[in-house]
């Protein structure tokens, strides 16, 4: 595996900022793209654009055959057993709120829902709106100073009037892997369904949705190499049949009269009005791209960077990691003692080094260990050891300077 060639498929990665060669270090906000995704959304604008399920004519056949391939190419990736049972979304938030919404109509008053202490706002604001509008119940699964999930009280919040737990794969502030196959079998045990979010998890891990069993699996497009705007709900074809649609409009139905509506079979059901075509057609390219790749080798690499970043920040005076589980994946928060992350985050930039600084939309994570946020350099496969000395030479070089 040859890191340069990869490299060169990326034309971002190789543009300056400030006057420097940018190092992208937020790949856990958005990653960078391909040429290959690139290319595919201009030839899909350029030469095939039409709507989708609806023409007779040959440039909507067209259209319409390359999104469902995109949809089996991604249903193939991630193992699920059939592509109804790939919801094509906005990304992560949305299939979110979808589940929210449309499983939510299922619960009951008193009903309860797990979600962990880590999780984004995406997998906490829906289920505090369902459970506040249906009179349900949200449990919080704690976590230790580490940001381990504290996976034996698991066992003292699920009852037989859990319904769902939405966890998170891998946590976007920390790190952290969750052991979501020990989260999905104590969860069935109690006849509970579980919602794993993806998003920060196809990008670095084999998921295998099949092997997981999980009930639903939500990521976004944007941060797996794909573009913005579209993302995906995998969902069990039996529970996707029993949820009632989401949206109502074009797409999603069988037949309407003035007075009813009888719904369209999966997927459609839950996809109302003309989708992100070209945004599905280029995610199912960046799966293609994916599935050239040997994975198990990037993860690898991956797991070099984040060892090698551990290992050259903890060398420098004041600062602190946030995240230290046993396992995680490529994401370092830490804070500079005497330094504001703001300031630290804008002198890298300076110096043409990409990182994310604030609460990265967890502010419970943050409220846990009581800082108002942190300086998180993600890493993807794309990055290299000589990227990250660039980081801690920067760090070197700006920490006096804001120290004075
Ligand atoms: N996290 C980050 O910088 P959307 O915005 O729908 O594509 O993804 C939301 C989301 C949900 N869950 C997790 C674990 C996430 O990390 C994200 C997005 C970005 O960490 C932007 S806040």
């Amino acid at each position: 595996m040859n890191i340069n060639e990869i490299r060169a498929q990326f034309p971002t990665l190789h543009r300056e900022v400030n006057g420097k060669p940018l190092v992208y270090f937020d790949n856990g906000a958005t990653s960078q793209k391909p040429q290959s995704v690139i290319d595919r959304i201009t030839q899909y604008y350029t030469d095939e654009n039409a709507n989708i399920h609806r023409g007779v004519h040959t440039l909507s056949q067209e259209a319409t055959s390359n999104y469902e391939s995109a949809r089996k190419t991604i249903q193939d990736y991630i193992g699920a057993s059939s592509e109804v049972e790939i919801i094509f979304t906005k990304g992560t938030t949305d299939s979110i709120n979808l589940v929210a919404h449309s499983f939510g109509e299922l619960m009951q008053a008193g009903d309860e829902v797990v979600i962990s202490a880590m999780e984004h706002h995406s997998n906490i604001v829906p289920w505090q709106m369902l459970c506040e509008k249906k009179d349900c119940k949200l449990k919080i699964l704690p976590m230790n100073e580490q940001g381990e999930l504290l996976l034996d009280e698991l066992d003292q919040l699920l009852t037989d009037r859990t319904k769902l737990v939405a966890v998170t794969h891998i946590s976007n502030s920390l790190g952290t892997i969750n052991d979501v196959d020990e989260i999905i079998r104590k969860a069935h045990n109690v006849g509970a369904k579980v919602l794993i979010d993806g998003a920060q998890s196809v990008q670095h891990l084999d998921v295998d949705v099949g092997k997981l069993d999980c009930d639903f699996y939500a990521f976004s497009g944007h941060k797996l190499f794909g573009p913005t705007g579209v993302g995906i709900l995998y969902g069990k074809r039996e529970l996707l049949e029993q949820m009632p649609p989401y949206q109502g409009g074009g797409d999603m139905i069988k037949e309407v009269t003035l007075e009813k509506t009888t719904y369209n079979t999966l997927p459609h059901k839950f996809e109302a009005g003309t989708p992100n075509i070209a945004g599905g057609i280029g995610l199912g390219a960046a799966f293609e791209f994916l599935s050239k790749l040997d994975m198990s080798a990037l993860v690898e690499h991956e797991q070099d960077l984040l060892d090698y970043a551990t290992e050259q920040l903890e060398k420098i005076d004041g600062l602190k990691i946030y995240g230290t589980a046993k396992t995680k994946t490529s994401v370092v928060s830490f804070l500079i003692e005497g330094t504001h992350p703001y300031d630290v985050g804008t002198l890298l930039d300076k110096l043409g080094i990409a990182v994310r600084t604030g609460h990265h939309c967890t502010q419970p994570v943050m409220q846990f260990y009581n800082i108002p946020g942190t300086i998180r350099a993600s890493f993807a496969f794309y990055n290299t050891r000589e990227e990250i000395d660039r980081m801690i030479a920067a760090l070197d070089r700006i920490i006096p300077m804001l120290k004075d």
